[in-house]
């Protein structure tokens, strides 16, 4: 049984607590039997004589469900009062306000009042077998820290730090500093360029970073600092660079940089005595602990007092923004908030990979994604779990890399990318088979569709056939796990390469083109969610009319998701793809005007369109059209690859195209607009679907386009 440990009576046992539960939770001792052992603070709802009862009153009155999960599952300084306040129609989104809280501490503090001891992280570093572990106690002393050491230099409640590191601990650490100041972080994948960093610190106004000398991937070498330090030169408002040191290599430094050199092997080595005496402040914490013991700090950290007094956050303050690709050229800052978010994260991982007190949970996403931040750090960690932070990749140094981390590590809960999974089942089972699964109790798929032939080997040959396979739908915007076939009843069927079965408190519509909600069965449409959940994004930074134009007014009092779905004649959700111009590369986001708007500011060219096409392990493929400019003489061979740098540097090397086509034109509306259903269709060779051409400006232009791409591929043949 999940229990809040570390909640003081100033928490959970207040007598507000027990005056509101009461006043919440209309206490029905039938259900309390069936339901008690799986979600005991729901044992009491009216009603609830089961798993399907649960799961449908958490919509039919998701005010008294949520109310019930965030009083039990997080710890508060200050109860809520309001469970919720939200207008979908106006885009507004409030939970749990009056509540006052702090996430680091329902992190970690919470957990090292009652198992200090317990790993938090497991870090998977790149060099295979030498990973190394961080209990709740130290992890919490490197984010004490850090959060002293950003406090010192000046980062105040409600600034903004951008975060541009590897997944390691430093960079965990470096979330829950922010958490814990309440700071907002803004992580930026280390594999965007130094443009597409500085376009993101810019539109955060973020004025502190923290990076590494540099990354380590794959036995890959990259460049860090010194991205960041191109990035700065058109950053002119960020006053600071905290610079960590992953690899041994110094990197030049300037008046911005604060070197936080770790400490080297051998001196880490050297046993430190610390003496940690905290007292009991805001958050009731009361903690004596003397230790010797082993820990990586950096030279800037050790100046710092161990203790840092959390900051008091209101629900609904900034806990982070997170860029991420929409259909315009111009990356969205969706912004999370405290406790909603901190909440969903943490009932998704514990219910839909069947995650137990004990388990090792091993999510191999990159910290600078969504779901790095949910199911890396927040959910596990709010659960008290061990989490792993896994920084290489899945064919290094062989292909054998992930089963033998899960041997390695015991990994009893396995989540990652359908991209890796088609690409490691092209290597054969043998580098699985190698290896002892037998920890292994639940497989996770996110980021794009699994077709079926990746799903039976993950299930048949990684599984062993005994895990259930939990093919996970969410996005960005939805802050956790939407629709996956977990939660459900243990041996409720699973469909391959389905998402199935919407989350708790999830109301998801199918919406026709006339904007109408569809109610049968076996009919596909835009798939919305007609109902406020405590996870979802509040705003875009910045721009709260474009989080409206984007996601409200598609659909008036819906939230409209972008993708389209099937709905199966059992009712099961199946994800058909996105709706919009935006593409899915090996599980990352890219939209198409994104790259169009790096290749037209090449000087040869006149226009272009971007477009996905199918490909076989990455899911998606970047596929461009291009029309050079009149009189422009040049080899398409030089153009086509510094069109291909172009993107890379400025946006990252997955968005780069895989194909180029040149054309003298595109075919167009006669209003102009290119008919990219046509170019699509082209690249996916469907002549037969290319539709009602009748409104192009010149049908001519499409012959030249098919006759373009058939050149193209069969010089790529040969
Ligand atoms: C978590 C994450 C979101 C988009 C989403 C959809 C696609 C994610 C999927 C899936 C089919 C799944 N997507 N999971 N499509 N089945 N299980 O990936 O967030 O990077 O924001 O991407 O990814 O198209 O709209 P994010």
């Amino acid at each position: 049984m999940w229990l809040p440990c570390g909640c003081t009576s100033k928490y959970v046992a207040s007598s507000f607590a027990r005056r509101t539960l009461a006043s919440y939770l209309h206490v029905s001792g039938r259900s309390r039997c069936n339901v008690a052992a799986f979600m005991p603070e729901a044992a009491g709802l009216e009603g609830v004589s089961g798993r399907a009862a649960l799961r449908e009153l958490s919509v039919s009155n998701s005010e008294s469900f949520w109310a019930a999960v965030a009083r039990h599952r997080l710890c508060w300084s200050t109860p809520f009062h309001t469970v919720q306040d939200c207008d979908l129609s106006r885009g507004k989104i409030k939970w749990f306000e009056g509540g006052k809280l702090n996430v680091s501490v329902n992190c970690l503090d919470r957990h090292v009042h009652t198992c200090p001891e317990r790993v938090a992280l497991i870090w998977e570093r790149d060099e295979r077998g030498s990973e190394m572990k961080y209990t709740y106690g130290e992890l919490l002393e490197m984010t004490c820290r850090l959060g002293n050491l950003l406090r010192r230099h000046g980062v105040k409640r409600g600034d903004c730090v951008t975060i541009y590191m590897p997944t390691c601990p430093l960079a965990v650490a470096s979330m829950l500093a922010c958490a814990r100041i309440g700071a907002a972080h803004n992580v930026v994948f280390a594999g965007f360029s130094a443009d597409a960093l500085a376009e993101r610190i810019r539109d955060a106004q973020s004025s502190t970073v923290i990076t590494v000398n540099q990354g380590v991937r794959g036995g890959k070498v990259t460049e860090l600092k010194k991205t960041v330090d191109t990035a700065m030169q058109s950053c002119p408002t960020v006053k600071q660079v905290f610079v960590a040191m992953r690899t041994d290599n110094p990197v030049t430094m300037t008046a911005r940089d604060i070197a936080m050199e770790e400490v080297r092997e051998q001196k880490a080595n050297q046993i430190l005595e610390i003496q940690i005496q905290a007292v009991e402040g805001e958050f009731g914490i009361f903690e004596q602990i003397t230790k010797r013991r082993k820990i990586t700090v950096t030279h800037e950290m050790l100046k710092e007092d161990v203790v840092c007094e959390p900051a008091v956050m209101n629900s609904e303050d900034v806990l982070f923004l997170l860029y991420t690709s929409g259909s315009t050229g111009k990356p969205k800052g969706l912004v999370h908030t405290q406790a909603g978010y901190l909440l969903y994260a943490a009932l998704t991982h514990r219910y839909v990979f069947s995650y137990h007190d004990g388990d090792v949970f091993g999510c191999v996403a990159d910290i600078g994604w969504i779901t790095g931040h949910s199911y890396v750090v927040y959910g596990p960690l709010a659960n008290g779990a061990t989490t792993v932070l896994f920084e290489s990749t899945p064919i290094y140094p062989d292909p054998g890399r992930y089963w033998d981390m899960v041997e390695r590590l015991k990994i009893n809960q396995f989540y990652g990318a359908p991209t890796a999974i088609r690409l490691l089942l092209k290597y054969g089972d043998q580098w699985v088979n190698k290896y002892d699964r037998s920890t292994l109790k639940t497989l996770g798929s996110v980021g794009e569709p699994i077709n079926t032939e990746a799903w039976e080997w993950y299930h048949r040959v990684v599984g062993d056939g005994r895990c259930p396979v939990v093919d996970t739908w969410w996005q960005t915007e939805t802050g956790g796990i939407c629709i996956a076939p977990r939660p459900s009843d243990p041996d409720a069927e699973i469909v391959p390469g389905m998402a199935m079965r919407p989350f708790f408190g999830i109301n998801p519509v199918l919406m026709d083109t006339e904007g109408e909600v569809l109610t049968s069965n076996n009919t596909s449409g835009a798939l919305c969610m007609a109902q406020p959940w405590p996870g979802m994004a509040r705003t875009i930074h910045n721009n709260h009319q474009r989080f409206i134009d984007t996601y409200f007014q598609p659909y008036p009092g819906y939230f409209f998701t972008g993708d389209g779905a099937y709905r199966s004649e059992e009712g099961y959700y199946q994800i058909t793809g996105r709706l919009d111009d935006v593409i899915n590369v090996s599980g990352h986001r890219i939209g198409t005007a994104e790259i169009e708007d790096v290749v037209n500011q090449c000087p040869a060219v006149a226009e272009s369109a971007v477009v996905g096409y199918t490909h076989s392990i990455k899911g998606q493929g970047v596929y461009a059209f291009v029309v050079l400019k009149k009189g422009i003489d040049v080899q398409e061979a030089d153009l086509s690859r510094q069109l291909n740098g172009m993107v890379s540097e400025k946006i990252a090397k997955y968005a780069s195209p895989d194909f180029i086509q040149f054309a003298k034109r595109l075919p167009k509306t006669r209003s102009g607009k290119i008919m990219r259903r046509v170019l699509r269709k082209v690249v996916e060779s469907d002549l037969e679907g290319l539709g009602d051409l009748s409104t192009l400006d010149d049908p001519a232009a499409v012959q030249e386009i098919i006759q373009g791409h058939e050149k193209l591929l069969s010089k790529n043949r040969s």
